[in-house]
């Protein structure tokens, strides 16, 4: 008998001018496990030794005046370039607020990917034309401005993480999540099954699986027509 045993394993690998920012949230908890079952690979790149000035800058005033300073060209485009020098790239993707907003379908389509670089932008933005020859994807994580693109890179990265196969137990498997079929996840409960006289939905403590099941998902679909209609439509 054959025993295939597939391993996924995804790389991913971030570029920023505040690397530190990444030390705690990437290494705890599922993350932390799935680098330790080998199952991602994640690289966390200053941009700082990549510049080409004396100074060390990574930012530069904008071409025309204003205010906010522009990230230059040269270390982004040298530390891609270095990256692509040991692996290809499915996906170089711009960390932005004015990119495409997040949801669990792009989450679902990039946890995909084998190898994908995300770059975070700071201050008031990146030279456009990185934007415009090296970047294949450009991200936002909602419609409000955050001071860089560190947090949402991590929530990219967090988002694709517990989706690769064998880094959730099936108890969390990611396939019951809010979203994963357009709708809420429903309500949940544990022990004790009365407390202060607030008591667990009779059902729950039935032990009919058939009902139980019926009565999540028509909960699930309360929840979604109340919390978030347009994923019914
Ligand atoms: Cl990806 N970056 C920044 N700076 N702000 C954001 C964002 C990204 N997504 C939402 N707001």
């Amino acid at each position: 008998m054959v025993l295939w045993k597939f391993t996924l394993v995804m790389r991913i690998d971030i570029i920023t001018c505040l690397p530190e920012l990444f030390d705690g949230p990437m290494n705890h908890s599922i993350v932390k496990r799935a680098q330790k079952k080998g199952l991602i690979e994640l690289y966390i790149h200053d941009l700082r030794p990549f510049t080409i000035n004396k100074q060390k800058s990574i930012d530069d005033y904008a071409y025309g005046g204003g205010a906010g300073m522009v990230m230059m060209i040269e270390p982004i485009d040298r530390c891609i370039n270095e990256l692509k020098k040991h692996s290809t790239y499915d996906e170089i993707i711009f960390m932005t607020p004015d990119g495409d907003e997040l949801n669990q379908s792009t989450c679902n389509q990039l946890s995909l990917n084998k190898n994908i670089i995300l770059l975070c932008g700071h201050y008031k933005g990146i030279d456009q034309r990185i934007r415009d020859h090296l970047i294949t994807r450009e991200i936002s994580i909602g419609d409000y401005v955050l001071s860089g693109g560190e947090l949402a890179a991590m929530v990219v990265a967090d988002s694709l993480i517990r989706l690769i196969p064998g880094v959730l137990n099936d108890e969390s498997s990611a396939l019951t999540d809010s979203f994963q079929d357009n709708l809420l996840a429903p309500p949940v409960y544990t022990r004790p099954a009365v407390y202060k006289g607030w008591e667990v939905p009779k059902i729950l403590l039935s032990g009919n699986e058939v009902l139980i099941n019926d009565w999540r998902h028509e909960e699930s679909i309360k929840r979604t027509k109340e919390k978030r209609p347009h994923l019914l439509d």
